[in-house]
């Protein structure tokens, strides 16, 4: 016997009672709970649902039937969570083979796809993420740089044909930097594949795309960056020391500091409003202003000083036998000397500010981790009192400021509500403190007054709401002076196309379809909101 239809049946029954419960402002009688999981048991059993059988078993284990007790919301929620989410599993997934995910721990590459051609668009983005890699799409030749810059990826796949000139942007987005770049294009030609190598392309993929060649091909390319990422000291761009070297450097300080007892400082540097020079004056400007940034640290520390690039437009230092104080005095005057320097564009000038966060390491047991927060939480700080300044972290009280990253869901299934609610209450972030929310419609959303709750937000926004839908948002959070602070991931249907056209076009950074599984989502989120801090 086929119990397809049953199966159908038994979860839509839980997911209405769930929904009914988690909807009314009442309290829930222990009565009602323990019939509705008997009957659970029941039925699950009959049908073979073996893991609902599992869950209510044990949930029934927890409660006893006649204990007079009345449950909050919170509370029914977070006790049915595990039934929460088996349903959402089964109701997606009977259709769908599951695939085993990837290592999702440690480094994940990420992988940006660009081309105005959505279903390509699409077919890649699944294809590349089955594998357990991570992608962020786009359309949009400008959303495309600016998440470049923004998320550095691993690798990057432009189609030739992108509007507007897919070789003008691999142009821009290569220059000086090492990002291995594959190329597509319906033509393959000899001229336009020449075309792409002279301009930089790793590889050139013809389209239609053969899946299986081009996973191998993309592998490739990635086993390429994370050779260079492992063996290479320095940045490219800026020529100072990169990331990887500052552990490095760190540990031997740390030795020293053990062996002679020589402590030694360590800061992180940031510029200030350095996104709107990009803005004003391009990526090529933005860059120089890197490299001559980078260039003054050099020359201004002492030979027994370290410069890297840690991120972006962050820099960190490591000061020897140097005490806070001391520090933070070498960098308010670089600081005072170094804003006084007149950068030139076209006939534009201007000239650039950076703030500062000093932490100051005596303890041989503090770890690096450790070490760089505290000094990013002092930088964090001087962001705060009006940037152009230089704070250090020892005269704070530890673990005072964190940065808060405002979550909203706004979906109209409480299930689907209350799950990612869940899974981003249960996220461990390093650097920030999430502060979440969920609506469930656009309109509440907006009558919350939600984004004007300061720093920067995140939004999930489901694509299909019956009172202002996920794209009607998107469009509003776009218009809005602020938009740079928000980013959005787009939940959408597997076969909406359209809407994810729509959501790309209209700045949207990143979309999931649904059915989507809860742990890749998780991983996701965790991944675009670290990335975003
Ligand atoms: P704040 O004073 O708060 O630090 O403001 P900000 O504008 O400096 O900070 P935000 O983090 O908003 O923007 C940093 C920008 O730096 C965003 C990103 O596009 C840009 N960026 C990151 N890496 C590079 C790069 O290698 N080259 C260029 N040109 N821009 C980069
Ligand atoms: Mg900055």
């Amino acid at each position: 016997m086929h119990f397809e239809k049953y199966k159908a049946l038994l979860i839509q029954k839980i997911k209405t009672q769930m929904t009914q419960w988690f909807e009314s402002n009442d309290l829930i009688a222990n009565e009602e709970v323990y019939r509705f999981l008997h009957s659970i048991k029941g039925t699950s059993g009959t049908i073979r649902l073996g893991g609902i059988l599992q869950i209510t078993t044990e949930l029934l284990d927890k409660i006893e039937e006649d204990a007079d007790k009345y449950w909050g919301i919170e509370e029914l929620r977070d006790f049915l969570y595990h039934l929460i989410i088996i349903c959402d599993e089964y109701e997606n997934f009977q259709e769908l083979e599951i695939i085993p995910l990837n290592t999702r721990e440690g480094n994940i590459p990420l992988i940006q796809v660009i081309d105005d051609d959505v279903s390509m668009l699409i077919v890649l983005k699944d294809a590349l993420e089955e594998k357990g890699w991570m992608v962020i799409a786009c359309t949009e030749p400008e959303k495309a740089i600016e998440q470049y810059f923004d998320l550095h990826p691993d690798c990057i796949i432009v189609d030739y044909h992108l509007k507007s000139n897919g070789l003008q942007l691999l142009d821009e987005i290569h220059k000086l930097k090492f990002v291995p770049t594959i190329m597509t294009s319906m033509d393959y030609n000899r001229e336009i594949r020449m075309d792409a190598f002279r301009n930089g392309a790793d590889d050139f993929i013809q389209k239609t795309v053969d899946i299986e060649e081009f996973i191998v091909r993309v592998n490739r390319q990635l086993q390429r960056k994370q050779i260079f990422d492992t063996t290479v000291l320095l940045d490219e761009l800026t020529q100072v020391y990169n990331r990887r070297f500052l552990k490095e450097i760190f540990n031997r300080s740390i030795n020293e500091l053990e062996r002679s007892k020589t402590p030694f400082s360590i800061a992180l540097l940031d510029i200030d409003l350095f996104k709107n020079i990009n803005d004003s004056y391009g990526h090529l400007v933005g860059d120089q202003v890197l490299k001559s940034f980078a260039q003054y640290l050099k020359e201004n520390i002492r030979s027994s000083d370290y410069v890297f690039r840690y991120g972006g437009e962050e820099f960190a230092l490591l000061f020897a036998d140097c005490n806070d104080k001391e520090a933070v005095d070498i960098l308010s005057r670089i600081l005072k000397d170094f804003s006084q320097h007149v950068f030139n564009s076209g006939t534009d000038r201007f000239q650039i500010t950076f703030s500062g966060g000093v932490f100051f390491v005596n303890d041989p047991h503090v770890s690096l981790t450790n070490a760089l927060k505290s000094a990013d939480e002092a930088l964090y700080k001087a962001k705060e009192q009006g940037r152009s300044r230089v704070f250090s972290s020892n005269v704070m009280v530890p673990g005072l400021v964190k940065h808060i990253l405002n979550v909203s869901v706004v979906d109209d299934d409480a299930i689907v509500r209350t799950m990612l609610v869940k899974v981003l209450q249960s996220m461990k972030l390093d650097q920030n403190t999430l502060n979440i929310q969920a609506f469930e419609d656009g309109l509440k959303f907006f009558q919350s007054n939600r984004l004007d709750d300061s720093g920067e937000h995140f939004l999930i926004l489901d694509g299909v709401m019956p009172v202002m839908d996920g794209l009607e948002i998107l469009q509003k959070v776009k218009q809005r002076k602020d938009k740079d602070r928000i980013s959005v991931l787009m939940l959408t249907g597997r076969k909406s196309e359209n809407d994810i056209a729509r959501a790309l076009k209209l700045g949207a950074d990143d979309y999931v379809t649904k059915p989507f599984s809860i742990l890749e989502l998780q991983a996701r989120i965790q991944r675009l909101i670290q990335r975003m801090s």
